[in-house]
């Protein structure tokens, strides 16, 4: 009843393995430089910890998502792919995947793209947001793994629900703020608090 509830689905970190994908290509690229075990990630930015490891090996480890095929290379998350199609099928629901590109933009476009079709199917295709600012896309909620989304609107419509990574697991949120541990979690329910 009511109108449908919109649910953003970011892409790296949510539905596609970029910090298991990004490694796994660096220590391949450069197997002699120190590397930070996924155990270790702090912070959203990967560059910025590389860079705090040493500073030449911020502009290696971009190297490595600015290269071709990285995009479409990248696993799927346990759950990802199988939670975001039975979202499409729920009644009263719109469901929008939501992610920025890098600014390198040769391939990573493209590729997202790619990777939609290969895992979701041509048809969602129609369901792909390409933003750099998420706060001025509207919807009920935004499951996003990044900790601070921000942009140009200063009260985005949507409640962030903050998916765990590697990164992140280790912050203490606001009590406002919900989490989503994994597709493994409850995000059924988070949906249903939602609706009016
Ligand atoms: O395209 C992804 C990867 C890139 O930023 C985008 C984040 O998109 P959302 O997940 O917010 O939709 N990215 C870039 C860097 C460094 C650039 Br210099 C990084 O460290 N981590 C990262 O995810």
């Amino acid at each position: 009843s009511g109108k449908a509830l919109r649910v953003l689905v970011d892409m790296d970190g949510v539905l596609a393995d970029f910090e298991g994908g990004f490694l796994r290509k660096y220590r391949s690229r450069y197997p002699e430089e120190p590397f930070i075990t996924l155990d270790d990630r702090r912070g959203f930015w990967v560059s910025t910890q590389y860079g705090r490891l040493r500073s030449d090996l911020c502009e290696k480890a971009t190297s490595i998502w600015e290269s071709k095929d990285f995009f479409i290379e990248l696993d799927p998350l346990p759950g990802g792919v199988e939670a975001i199609k039975e979202i499409a099928k729920m009644d009263n629901t719109d469901v929008f995947i939501c992610t920025s590109p890098i600014k390198h933009y040769k391939n990573c476009p493209y590729e997202k793209y790619a990777w939609v079709e290969k895992y979701l199917g041509h048809d969602f295709l129609e369901r792909v947001i390409l933003t750099r600012d998420k706060t001025l896309i509207t919807g009920d909620i935004l499951i996003d793994d990044k900790p601070d989304i921000l942009g140009v609107e200063p009260k985005p419509t949507w409640e962030h629900i903050l998916f765990t990574a590697c990164h992140n697991k280790h912050l203490s949120i606001s009590s406002s703020q919900r989490r989503l541990l994994s597709w493994n979690d409850d995000w059924r329910s988070i949906l249903t608090s939602k609706r009016q």
